[in-house]
């Protein structure tokens, strides 16, 4: 197995070609309904050096359904090589609650998984919990970020071509891919590698922010270039099929505003809980349901924006990815005066298309009294409580799902 790391060089800005997508990248379908236009943005994790404000990249933010399979995607796809060949800022295990995530999971599912492929390792927060339960594992993850790190790894993008020139043809009990399948163009060639790394008995765990959580907390914020599909289970179904596998199970799940954990194998029946799923968004995907989120996510942005104005001055707390994209719809009069995030490498950055600086937290939070709005809305409880543990006493915001205030 080639397990070497060759850093390919990111590319450059002259060489980033935009592709619009015309038809939907599961069932192949023309007849896209556009439902959401977050404008031209700039990339959500391209944090710049401070003497380089400007994004390198910007692009439309266009969100479409298919009427057939459900997907809704992107109408603009930014290359993946641009996206996550070079560093990537994100580093998952640095929210607690990811790492409750991955205990539960690897609970649930190390026993059967004695050789564990991990699709987008990220910082193998994952890998880590199956390696404590005694598994064999391989992370592949493209970006530099991560080169240094334990686990093994190929330095690459997962395609069926991976798999067969790094034999690992039939060889996994277990594949795991979290948060991956939403940023994948060619989703086809990702399910076909699945498909023949699977060994006859292995299970493919899929995990993806779900649509209608979106909907439901009207998370417009989780809209970016990274998030080229946002998955139904309609679509996971007609996505396996097309590969000869068997979508077996679904799980909602409430991690990262709400998602989908799905399960395939080469045999076997679905369970119930998909039959119902399929029925549920049969009956309220339509054109109503798109237009109304629509509507909703207009009328959340301009609450937020009213109450971020009413809060300057103020901070802000998790440089979320979402976090750029919020900004990017506020009027900059409501913007926070710094972001602040305990991911080092985002540290002494800006938030993408702001002057906003990311720094670490204040280390003495009984002396701050300005108040924090939480743009990792996902993550509010756990920041709440580590905020009010440190000291601080002073108003909390939290956007979404409803805007809110935390208040002593
Ligand atoms: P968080 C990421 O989105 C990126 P993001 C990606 N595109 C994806 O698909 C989704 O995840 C699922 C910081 N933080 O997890 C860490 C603290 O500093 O909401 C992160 O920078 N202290 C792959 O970027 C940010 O907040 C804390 O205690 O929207 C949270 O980012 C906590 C809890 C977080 O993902
Ligand atoms: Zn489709």
């Amino acid at each position: 197995m080639d397990t070497t790391v060759t850093p390919a060089p990111a590319p450059t800005l002259s060489r980033t070609r935009i592709s619009e997508r015309r038809a939907c990248r599961v069932c192949g379908r023309g007849n896209l309904l556009s439902y959401l236009d977050l404008g031209v943005q700039p990339l959500a994790n391209d944090l710049r050096e401070p003497n380089e404000l400007n994004p390198r990249v910007c692009a439309p933010l266009v969100l479409q359904s298919c009427a057939s399979c459900k997907l809704s995607q992107l109408s603009h796809v930014v290359p993946k090589e641009v996206l996550y060949a070079g560093t990537y800022a994100y580093s998952s295990g640095v929210s607690a609650g990811w790492h409750a995530h991955c205990d539960a999971l690897a609970g649930e599912y190390a026993r059967m998984g004695r050789f564990v492929i991990d699709i987008a390792a990220n910082d193998g927060t994952l890998l880590g919990k199956f390696t404590a339960h005694g598994a064999k594992v391989l992370g592949v993850e493209p970006s530099l970020s991560f080169v240094g790190l334990a686990y093994q790894k190929l330095s690459a993008f997962w395609t069926r071509k991976l798999v067969e020139s790094n034999d690992l043809i039939g060889r996994a009990d277990l594949i795991i891919a979290q948060n991956v399948l939403g940023h994948v163009d060619d989703v086809h060639d990702f399910m076909e590698g699945i498909k023949q790394a699977l060994a006859p008995a292995g299970r493919a765990i899929i995990e993806v922010p779900y649509l209608l959580s979106l909907f439901a907390s009207c998370a417009f914020d989780t809209i970016y270039h990274e998030h080229l599909s946002y998955w139904t289970v309609t679509a996971l179904k007609t996505l396996a099929d097309a590969h000869g596998l068997v979508l077996t199970d679904v799980q909602r799940l409430s991690v990262h505003g709400g998602s989908l954990r799905a399960i395939f194998a080469h045999e076997g029946t679905p369970s119930a809980a998909v039959t119902e799923m399929l029925a549920l968004e049969q009956r309220d995907l339509k054109r109503p349901t798109y237009m109304s989120f629509s509507a909703r996510a207009t009328r959340a942005m301009a609450a937020i924006n009213d109450a971020l104005l009413s809060a300057v001055p103020y901070a802000g707390f998790g440089a979320a990815a979402k976090c750029t994209v919020l900004l990017n719809t506020l009027d900059i009069r409501a913007y926070p005066r710094v972001v602040y995030d305990e991911t080092p490498d985002k540290q002494g950055k800006h938030v993408p298309g702001t002057r906003v600086p990311i720094e670490a937290p204040p280390t003495d939070w009984s002396a701050v009294h300005e108040p924090i709005a939480v743009f990792a809305w996902n993550w509010s409880d756990v920041i709440i409580r580590k905020l009010r543990d440190a000291g601080y006493a002073g108003d909390i915001f939290v956007p979404l799902p409803k805007p809110r205030w935390d208040c002593i």
